[in-house]
């Protein structure tokens, strides 16, 4: 009986230590940043599995919102509402493009890099529209570069 009590002490003990040690990450929407105009700040985050990124409304008419063709197999993806400030968990290693839906084509993303993993050859491959397609290979040369 002690022995299951002491276990069951532990494994409290590392619930708590694993939800102390999972973080929240905020990003910035902005008409304008030191990237130009319509921007995530930051436009790349590296986080652990279970962290949550939280999309502040800097400036107005921005959302968040997953990209199919950039988030690994299987996830659901969600849209954030224009001005909505959404929290999203990510659980699942993996990297996650992110784009604001009504400034996509001028280049509001950015990547989520979680946990340990390789950016995949169909992200590079992957034609974003107009200027997000510079900004994510400027952010996959930034990755290079590590
Ligand atoms: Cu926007």
């Amino acid at each position: 009986m002690k022995y299951v009590k002491q276990s069951l002490n532990a494994l409290c003990l590392l619930a708590l230590t694993a939800s102390a040690f999972s973080q929240t990450h905020e990003v910035l929407m902005k008409n304008r940043g030191s990237a130009g105009p319509m921007v995530y700040e930051p436009d790349y985050l590296e986080i652990q599995p279970g962290d949550t990124v939280k999309f502040i409304r800097k400036h107005k008419s921005h959302n968040a919102a997953s990209i199919a063709e950039l988030s690994p197999a299987g996830y659901p993806g969600f849209i954030g509402k224009i001005d909505e400030e959404i929290a999203v968990k990510y659980d699942d290693a993996g990297f996650y493009g992110i784009k604001c839906t009504p400034h996509y084509a001028q280049g509001m993303v950015m990547l989520i890099k979680v946990g340990n993993a390789t950016l995949p050859d169909t992200y590079r491959e992957f034609k974003a529209p107009g200027i997000a397609d510079k900004r994510f290979q400027e952010i996959y040369s930034r990755i290079d570069k590590q």
